[in-house]
């Protein structure tokens, strides 16, 4: 990340000294930041935590709490580092609905730290007793786990590497199996791992990659892990798209001081944890968060409805040159394969969600995604599909198939990442593709050339994205090949009327 605020070396910036001189409409911490002690480490300070798990337990402290301020650490990047530490961790969210802003300065953020340069620090705070939770937000990827399966990817390099070298961990695994080995070592309980990103089940499936890991590595340690590290389930939802430079220019504007990495949010924010914390929690709930036995029903209605119906107009809206959600939403055919997406594919998957209205949730989620106050570019969302496919839509498909029932819309999502995989657009711009597999997949699309059929199936073969059972499934394999051929040889509008049947 580049940081680049107009006038930033004479501007003053946002820090502890700066709260008091802000405008008095911008809300900022109440309480004494030099007085809170950090009960929570988190791993991966990108704009969503910060818009969201971070805002959660502001509020426990604006509340009164004093124990659960948070150290934010990244695993190599500097960058969140050099942004916020000058800032003395604090950072300003903007919430925008539509043309209504809102600022808020957040000081959860009590301290920045880098593990690749700041190792043996990073791991002594972690065995500290005082420190009861470690939050991740590292994105689907960052878990190193097979996309099909959930399991660890025991081939994935930094996997390989971190075996090799087990006390000098690069990847999520290694890094939480060090950090609970020194801890132990220490002779101090272990810390709640609190996963925070997009997969289902994701508590479970990273103690599974977590054990497994530490198996190798040792399995002693490894049935260490299985019976005394609780990892929660959560489903976390806000949109946040990632922090463009106007973006700062406007906040340190309002600000009357440079914020180095501002974030810009929607209003809404919903947080579901699974309340299993052996060394206790803050009191999220009174910040809203909804503290549950089984996560798995709000889990798989968000991943499902909001992220799969993301994941189609991001594929769909990249060929065609539509650059944000909200654009993709004016669009005269997009509201409406999405809105069959939710109805015929997705809803049917999902089982009761306590107190919640399933069909009234997609019909906010349109409202959401309305929003003109952000800027959500569809590129970003299409970044990593080959992790994103299998939970917000593939086991959908699978599910609706071992029921007797046929997805509709899924086979033209899956066909839209395929034809999205070419790196240009219907307008003859490149773009690039983000992926960790982007050298294989990049390579079969070159191979096949212009032969739909040849690429599907070439893809299909790919078993960590599409798994063993739905490649197996003659009408899944069809429909997807039969919207590709569509889409390579008439393009997405064309391809559009004739799915909604009207030409
Ligand atoms: C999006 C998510 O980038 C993406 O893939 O679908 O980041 C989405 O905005 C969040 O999960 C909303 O909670």
């Amino acid at each position: 990340m580049t940081i680049n605020l107009r006038n930033d070396a004479a501007a003053k910036r946002l820090n502890n000294d700066a709260l008091t001189g802000l405008p008095a409409a911008i809300e900022r911490p109440s309480y004494d930041r030099k007085a809170i002690s950090p009960g929570i480490v988190h791993i991966g300070l990108g704009a969503f935590c910060r818009a969201h798990a971070m805002v959660y337990t502001d509020d426990v402290l604006q509340n009164g709490a004093t124990d659960w301020g948070v150290v934010g650490v990244a695993l190599m990047s500097p960058a969140s580092r050099d942004a916020l530490k000058p800032q003395d961790g604090l950072y300003t969210l903007l919430s925008r609905d539509n043309d209504r802003d809102n600022l808020r300065v957040i000081g959860s953020i009590l301290d920045v730290m880098v593990t690749a340069e700041q190792k043996s620090e990073v791991f002594e705070l972690l065995c500290k007793p005082e420190i009861r939770i470690v939050t991740l937000t590292v994105t689907e990827k960052g878990y190193c786990l097979d996309g099909a399966t959930g399991s660890l990817d025991e081939k994935h390099p930094a996997i390989i590497a971190d075996l090799e070298n087990p006390t000098d961990p690069r990847s999520v695994p290694g890094f939480l199996t060090e950090a609970l080995r020194l801890r132990r070592a220490a002779g101090q309980a272990p810390f709640t791992v609190l996963v925070c990103d997009n997969l289902a089940q994701n508590g479970i499936k990273v103690r599974n990659a977590v054990t497994r890991f530490a198996t190798l590595r040792d399995e002693e340690l490894g049935r260490f892990v299985a019976d005394n590290v609780a990892f929660p389930c959560t489903m976390v939802d806000r949109i946040t798209p990632a922090t463009q430079d106007a973006d700062r220019r406007k906040v340190s504007e309002m600000l009357g001081v440079a914020d180095a990495w501002p974030v810009v949010t929607e209003p809404f924010r919903q947080w579901v944890v699974e309340d299993h914390f052996p060394l206790g929690r803050p009191d999220w709930e009174k910040a809203g968060a909804i503290m549950a036995q089984d996560v798995l029903p709000y889990e798989l209605m968000k991943l499902r409805c909001l992220n799969g119906s993301h994941s189609t107009l991001a594929y769909l809206s990249v060929i065609a040159g539509i650059e944000t959600i909200t654009d993709a939403m004016a669009d005269e055919d997009l509201p409406r394969v999405i809105r069959r997406l939710w109805d015929e594919d997705l809803v049917p998957t999902l089982p009761p969600v306590p107190g919640t209205d399933v069909v009234a949730y997609t019909h906010d989620l349109e409202t959401r995604f309305r929003n003109t106050g952000v800027r959500h570019l569809t590129l970003q969302i299409s970044w990593d599909g080959s992790q994103k496919l299998p939970p917000r839509l593939l086991e959908a498909a699978a599910e609706l198939y071992s029921s007797g029932r046929d997805p509709k819309v899924i086979p033209l999502t899956v066909a839209a990442w395929m034809r999205f995989l070419s790196g240009k657009n219907e307008l003859g711009q490149d773009y690039t593709i983000t992926d960790p597999h982007a050298a294989r997949l990049t390579g079969i699309v070159k191979d096949a050339g212009s032969d739909a059929a040849r690429l599907a199936n070439a893809l299909f073969d790919i078993r960590e994205i599409f798994g063993d059972v739905l490649p197996g499934n003659a009408h899944f394999r069809a429909e997807v090949i039969k919207h590709l051929s569509s889409l390579m040889s008439h393009g997405v509008r064309k391809t559009l009327k004739a799915f909604l049947g009207e030409v």
